[in-house]
């Protein structure tokens, strides 16, 4: 992409509205723009961000056997009522009517539609277990929308439901999907801490929030020192080794039943990107979905639930990820793997360096910003430090005049002088 046809509307000020520095450098890089408390619009660098995010977590799921759908954001309100959830959700969920007067509901969440769509169509145990996901948008009208997209009204969530004939398999899926879990998160350049949690409104006997640590998180959580040596990467754990380890949050964490010892306990502020719910027969029983057994007679369903805040995501990577300068994206999201910045435009030499360094990086499919703008060269560099590319490339006519160009690491800072051609052999490895 050409920055001269891009549109990357970057802001000078510190936005005075942002209490986290992830809010913060999110509208400074002109990823987002605030439409209404906790709604936002995903400009082009944003969005870039979030689709990465998105592809990323579809790629693992469905690597894990899990089956991508679609459903409607607007829900007609019977099946809520069908759950006994209508009431039970409150103001947090937006009810509007329409022409006819029927009443419909943004989705906050869909147990209830997946399992319309469950008993539609399965009728028998052969067609389970079944795990259906989808990624779409969210609308939960919170008391207090706070941190850009950390805490939305209207977020992306990626939402999975999975169906099984007794509860030990949904059990099993629970734990594969807790591996699962982790395997995302390390893609997405994050470590996470599982925590025991309270299962609130979605309800359940089992369930466990995946927290990222930050300052700035909004949850409290308690944990077994070792799971800082597998974050800090000294240790390396199966899941199966981490979740015999200590972890709770806030609400479910009792000082006196601790089995860490107090001065070995760990607290931390955490920020939930996961959350996964074991549900068993909670939904089912209420909405009485049964499939043929094995014996023929009719069973009723087991369920499982897991949530990942694919739009929190954007944020908690920032929050992560950053340095006085700006953002600094982890390879695997980065809207841009390399910022090119032509010092001298309109220089012939310059220029066709860019253009060759520029075209041959986009040959091989490398996200490319190729400043070709006539601003001055401290603002370009604070603009691509801001944007975070993970590599630089600078072109200069110092430079070219002898073969050479800058090559920076956005993150170690390293610069290097390197022949165009070493430039993109290293970027392109
Ligand atoms: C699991 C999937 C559920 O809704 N039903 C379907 C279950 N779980 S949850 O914990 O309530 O939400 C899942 C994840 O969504 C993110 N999230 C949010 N992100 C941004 N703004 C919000 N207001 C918000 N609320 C929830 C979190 O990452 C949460 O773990």
């Amino acid at each position: 992409m050409r920055l001269s046809q891009f549109f990357l509307p970057l802001l000078k000020e510190n936005p005075s509205e942002a209490q986290i520095v992830s809010h913060r450098l999110m509208l400074r890089a002109g990823m987002i723009k605030q439409q209404a408390a906790g709604i936002y619009s995903w400009l082009p660098l944003g969005l870039r961000a979030l689709d990465n995010v998105e592809r990323i977590v579809a790629e693992e799921l469905d690597e894990a056997g899990c089956v991508r759908v679609l459903m409607p954001t607007l829900q007609p309100t019977e099946l809520w009522k069908e759950s006994g959830r209508y009431d039970a959700l409150g103001k947090e969920m937006l009810r509007f009517k329409d022409r006819a007067e029927r009443e419909l509901l943004y989705s906050p969440t869909n147990e209830e539609m997946i399992i319309d769509i469950f008993r539609s169509y399965v009728k028998s145990y052969k067609s389970l277990p079944l795990n259906l996901y989808q990624i779409n948008w969210k609308f939960r009208d919170e008391v207090r929308p706070r941190f850009g997209v950390m805490r939305g009204r209207e977020f992306l969530m990626k939402d999975g439901y999975s169906f099984h004939v007794d509860l030990d398999d949904a059990k099993r899926e629970y734990f594969k999907m807790y591996d699962v879990y982790h395997k995302i998160f390390n893609r997405l350049g994050l470590t996470s801490i599982a925590v025991s949690a309270d299962s609130g409104a979605i309800g359940g006997s089992l369930s466990h929030e995946f927290q990222v640590l930050a300052e700035t998180g909004e949850s409290q959580i308690y944990y077994d020192p070792r799971f800082d040596d597998v974050r800090s990467g000294k240790k390396k754990a199966s899941g199966e080794e981490m979740r015999s380890w200590y972890a709770a949050a806030d609400e479910l964490h009792v000082t006196d039943k601790c089995p860490v010892p107090k001065d070995q306990l760990r607290e931390a502020r955490g920020i939930e990107v996961g959350h996964i719910f074991l549900l068993g027969r909670k939904y089912t029983d209420a909405m009485n979905i049964d499939v043929t057994g094995p014996a023929g007679a009719l069973v009723r369903v087991e369920m499982a639930t897991f949530g990942i805040g694919v739009s929190r995501l954007v944020g908690a990577i920032i929050e992560a990820s950053h340095d006085d300068n700006g953002i600094i994206w982890p390879d695997a999201v980065a809207p841009f793997k390399v910022g090119l910045i032509n010092l001298r435009v309109g220089d012939r030499k310059c220029d066709d360096a860019c253009t060759l360094i520029y075209d041959t990086l986009c040959a091989k499919q490398v996200d490319t910003l190729y400043d070709d703008t006539d601003e001055r060269p401290g603002g370009k560099f604070a603009s691509m430090d801001l944007i975070g590319a993970p590599w630089q490339i600078t072109v200069g006519p110092k430079g070219v005049e002898r073969d050479v160009v800058e090559m920076k690491h956005r993150k170690t800072g390293e610069k290097q002088e390197l022949s165009v051609e070493s430039a993109l052999a290293k970027i392109l490895g």
